[in-house]
């Protein structure tokens, strides 16, 4: 009878190690940086964004007026931002180095020069 209240309760210590962990997988990962960016005609701020390889983040694009975009070209990255709405863009920095963002859609006469970077460091 002990023994198998013992087992019941083995069992039961198990079975909550397995949801726990299966809560952790669900949660942020805690050392994931969340960084903001806003963007306006014809800028964004940061405009430069500092990472750290290999250190998931995650940014939060807004704008401020009018809808823009946010390219990586050597990070793979795309998004469109439009005003009342967070954009989020996960990514993995794997890579050490400056790597320039850019709007990539058409905001008027200073389109050209809206731009950014994104330094990854050790
Ligand atoms: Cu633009």
């Amino acid at each position: 009878m002990k023994m198998s209240f013992a087992r019941v309760l083995l069992g039961a210590i198990f079975l909550f190690g397995l949801e726990a962990r299966a809560g952790e997988v669900a949660a942020p990962a805690p050392n994931e940086a969340l960084i903001k960016v806003t963007a306006k005609r014809f800028e964004y701020s940061p405009s430069v964004i500092q990472v750290k390889l290999n250190v998931p983040v995650v940014l939060e694009l807004s704008s401020l007026d009018r809808v823009h975009g946010f390219e990586v070209p050597d990070l793979a990255l795309r998004a469109e931002i439009k005003p009342g709405e967070v954009t989020k863009i996960r990514f993995v920095p794997d890579k050490i180095g400056t790597f320039a963002f850019h709007c990539n859609v058409f905001c008027g006469s200073g389109h050209e020069d809206m731009s950014g970077q994104i330094v990854v460091t050790k």
